[in-house]
């Protein structure tokens, strides 16, 4: 037996049984489901953001308590590494064995051969900062959560209520402290005075900049959007709506980034605030995805999703490396999902390297790792760039050799302390995209007019189970269950401009269906096609059965 503090652990544990009946996984954003189910998970990962500090010799992990977009009954848990990014994939496994351990004596034997075959050393300190969201099961699951980091003997320290992206910058404020990456003060302060400080350099000397609604999906993103503002004084009017954080039943109903994306349409609540020309935006539960949207002098609404954020702010750091001088020596790629509409990737690809991944904003951050500057962004508003080491060293260090060049490099280094770069946020993506409207003299009309979108449509089948759904190549392709792939492809070959693809959800009990062709009424119908097929050959829920 290593040297576990069993008797601590084995105590605490008891209060925090796991309920027989559910199988818990650590998915696309962490443990997600019922927030009156999620006791047990929380104190498990309380000890698990202990091993995890341990086995980083002490740095800092975070912990948020979220479910982000999901309905409010909804809570669920994610793990920040010390550099403030997602937990390393390789431990989710890890994660999802110890949440289902049934008994407390079946956990402590599976926590002992964790640390054992991880070689942690039980020796070292171990720190968890944690944070939560503004939904009502929170405080009792942060309870449950501190009971697990007081059982591993770590250090805590409370966050309070704030946003996802608010959570990772501490994580790498906190473990950059007193060395030469600092990242900032370690404090909700120091996160909006970094920002505002930035923006308010970036858009010195710009035409002034007309408000901006704030769709805050009656989330936490309310209490950092009035704050921001504080801040941001007139150099931008923000203004929040959507802002009741404590009205039962309303975080992310009929408001927000999500509902926005998935039902292209205006949250109703906006109908009265927004006038034609005027643009807007949409935060979601935790402020970590952005939606951006206007209305045309007819008043029609206009959508500009993560795919039209990652084409305009492309566009200005490569232009802006290129005014530096430094175009040479930094290179700009974009990372996208299978939910990037086919007009975005055709526009970006004719201009710059782009890299499908699987859906999950730690996929693609990985894999925008591998560029000088990595834009990613995710179709429904999930993303942030960022510049690698040696991008920002040569930043740094380089000497301009015109008053051009100076000004275009003091705006790259105002731009990469505007982006919060451990993570997608909503409320720093949203200051990048006002940076560059401002630079660029750009209306939302005008920025929509970078390409023109395929009409497209995203459904979710409810089936039996959605575990036996297989994808390859990016979430493209199904291949499993057997034979189902072939008869999607049946169908897009009688769409014209037809793709379509099916995958199982990580974050909801349901499998998701996209499908875009060049006609609104033919993605529509392909859509409901696909749909129709996946819940007929795999047995969904008759009341679920897709029109
Ligand atoms: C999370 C992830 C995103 C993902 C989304 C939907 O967002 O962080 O990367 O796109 O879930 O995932 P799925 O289709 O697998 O349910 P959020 O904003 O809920 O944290």
């Amino acid at each position: 037996m290593s040297d576990l503090p069993v008797h601590a652990i084995r105590t605490l544990s008891d209060q925090h049984p796991k309920p027989s009946h559910i199988h818990f996984q650590y998915g696309t954003a962490g443990f997600r489901t019922k927030g009156d189910t999620l006791d047990s998970v929380m104190f498990r990962v309380g000890i698990l953001a202990g091993l995890r500090s341990k086995k980083w010799d002490g740095k800092t992990i975070g912990v948020m308590v979220t479910a982000s977009h999901n309905p409010e009954p909804d809570n669920g848990v994610k793990l920040v590494d010390p550099r403030g990014e997602m937990l390393e994939t390789s431990w989710e496994a890890h994660a999802t064995a110890l949440a289902n351990a049934q008994s407390t004596d079946e956990f402590i034997a599976a926590l002992d051969t964790f640390t054992t075959t991880m070689k942690i050393d039980l020796s070292k300190p171990a720190k968890v900062v944690y944070a939560r969201d503004t939904r009502p099961s929170g405080p009792a699951l942060v309870a449950a959560l501190e009971d697990g980091i007081k059982a591993i003997g770590a250090e805590e320290r409370d966050a309070g209520v704030t946003t996802t992206p608010v959570l990772h910058y501490l994580v790498r404020a906190i473990n950059t402290k007193g060395t030469k990456e600092e990242y900032g003060d370690d404090s909700e302060e120091g996160y909006l005075r970094k920002l505002s400080t930035a923006f308010n350099k970036l858009v010195a000397g710009k035409p002034s900049i007309p408000p901006l609604v704030v769709d805050c999906a009656n989330g936490v993103g309310a209490k950092l959007a009035k704050e921001l503002a504080e801040y941001l004084g007139d150099t931008l009017q923000l203004i929040p709506v959507n802002t009741s954080t404590t009205t039962p039943g309303a975080l992310n109903n009929a408001c927000g980034a999500d509902f926005v994306k998935t039902q292209q349409t205006l949250p109703p609540s906006l109908t009265s605030v927004l006038k034609p020309g005027q643009r807007a935006c949409s935060l979601d539960g935790d402020a970590d995805r952005l939606m951006y949207y206007y209305l045309d002098d007819r008043g029609q609404f206009h959508m500009l999703d993560g795919d039209k954020i990652a084409a305009l702010s492309a566009a200005f750091i490569g232009e802006l490396t290129k005014s530096a001088g430094l175009d040479s020596q930094i290179k700009v790629g974009i990372v996208q999902t299978a939910y990037a509409n086919g007009g975005s990737t055709k526009y970006l690809s004719e201009r710059l390297p782009v890299k499908c991944v699987p859906t999950g904003v730690k996929h693609l951050h990985h894999a925008a790792e591998k560029f000088d500057v990595g834009v990613y962004f995710e179709a429904n508003g999930h993303g942030t760039v960022i510049f690698s080491p040696q991008s920002l060293e040569i930043i740094s260090a380089y000497q301009p050799s015109t008053p051009a060049q100076s000004t275009a490099l003091n705006h790259l280094i105002n731009l990469t302390e505007v982006i919060n770069q451990t993570v997608g946020d909503a409320l720093s993506d949203m200051l990048m995209v006002e940076a560059v409207l401002a630079h660029k003299s750009y209306s939302g009309e005008e920025w929509d007019s970078l390409y023109v979108d395929l009409p497209n449509r995203l459904v979710k089948v409810v089936v039996a189970d959605r575990n036996i759904f297989k994808t390859e190549d990016a979430e493209r392709r199904l291949v499993s269950p057997p034979g189902i792939q072939a008869k999607i492809d049946e169908l897009v070959r009688r769409y014209e401009g037809g793709r379509a693809f099916v995958r199982p959800s990580g974050t909801e009990d349901v499998v998701r269906v996209y499908a875009e062709a060049t006609v609104r009424t033919q993605a529509d119908e392909l859509a409901y096609r696909v749909a129709g097929l996946v819940y007929d050959e795999t047995g969904g829920h008759p009341a679920h059965r897709p029109l």
